[in-house]
């Protein structure tokens, strides 16, 4: 069912493309020209997967994967059996996540809010961008994408980390780390906080900020506010998914050898001799 304040909000206009020739909705989701483009893409990319599992010699759900081309055939069209599905399947996934995020441009274009959504969610699409597009151009083979397969992508991880003996000295992911981290810190204290002031004894009222204010005032010395903490959020979860992608980018294009041995900077400091 649909609220009173959705009906007022269900008018035209907004789109990016297309004019009125999409604007409208079926059921509860609003479709609009990138709408249309998702679902296209992600039917297609999602058959796709399926004929590329058809090809292979498993059904297992876990042992199913659908690998990107061999390093030989470098930044070319392999044929489909040989990596040519993952390239197909690529470029679907790649333009639903992008037609998904134009349509949430459009939504909120329509209710007249701010892009926040459509952007954070470009962030996590350029992690992914990163990953099979930006990296393996660098490198000049599609083959360095990581193959689409539930254990068969944990494998290419665990490998790729290997190649560098010890991921975890990549200063970029450590960066990463620490946001993703503190972002689940973040949203666990203020998740807490909030259900903690609805949550008031029986014949007690909702607490106001007031409280939240003073409670963190009271533990920490320190209060960023009933809205800071939503930017605080937001700044944290966006920068995990960025150092993300920068931990990955420059593995191989920038820096070839072991990550331990970047630190190597640091020892050769003139102030140690
Ligand atoms: Mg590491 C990457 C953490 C150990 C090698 N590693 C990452 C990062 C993250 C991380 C910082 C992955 C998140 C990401 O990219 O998000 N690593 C991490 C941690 C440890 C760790 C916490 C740990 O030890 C505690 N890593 C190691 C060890 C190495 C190692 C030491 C292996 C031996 N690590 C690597 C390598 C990589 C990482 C190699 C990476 O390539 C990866 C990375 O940085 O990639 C960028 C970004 C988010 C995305 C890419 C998701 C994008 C989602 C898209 C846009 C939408 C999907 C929609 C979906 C299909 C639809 C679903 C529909 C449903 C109906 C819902
Ligand atoms: C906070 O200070 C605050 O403002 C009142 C919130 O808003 C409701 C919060 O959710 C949280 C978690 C905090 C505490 C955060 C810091 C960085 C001290």
């Amino acid at each position: 069912s649909m609220l009173s304040f959705e009906k007022r909000y269900r008018v035209r206009g907004g789109t990016l493309i297309g004019g009125d020739l999409f604007d409208f909705w079926v059921g509860p989701f609003y479709v609009g020209f990138f709408g249309v483009l998702t679902a296209f893409f992600a039917l297609l990319g999602t058959l796709l997967i399926i004929w590329g599992a058809a090809m292979g010699p498993t059904w297992n759900i876990w042992q199913i994967s659908i690998n990107p081309p061999d390093l030989s055939y470098g930044l070319g069209f392999a044929p489909l059996a040989e990596g040519g599905l993952w390239q197909l399947i690529t470029i679907c996934a790649l333009g639903a996540f992008i037609s998904w995020a134009l349509r949430q441009a459009e939504i909120a274009r329509k209710l007249g809010m701010g892009l926040h959504i459509p952007i954070a969610f470009s962030v996590a699409v350029f992690a992914y961008f990163a990953l099979v597009v930006i990296r393996p151009v660098l490198l000049g083979a599609w083959g360095h994408g990581f193959p689409y397969g539930i254990m068969s992508h944990l494998d290419w991880v665990s490998n790729t980390g290997y190649q560098f003996l010890h991921f975890h000295y990549n200063p970029a992911h450590m960066l990463a780390i620490a946001f993703f981290f503190t972002t689940a810190l973040a949203l666990s204290m203020h998740g807490g906080l909030i259900l903690s002031v609805t949550n008031p004894k029986k014949g007690e009222t909702v607490k106001t900020p007031e409280y939240e204010d003073t409670f963190f005032r009271d533990v920490v010395g320190y209060s960023i506010g009933s809205l800071g903490i939503h930017r605080l959020g937001l700044f944290l979860a966006l920068s995990a998914a960025f150092w993300s992608a920068v931990c990955i980018i420059i593995s191989g294009p920038f820096w070839t050898q072991s990550w331990p041995e970047w630190w190597n900077w640091w020892l050769d400091l003139p102030i140690w001799a």
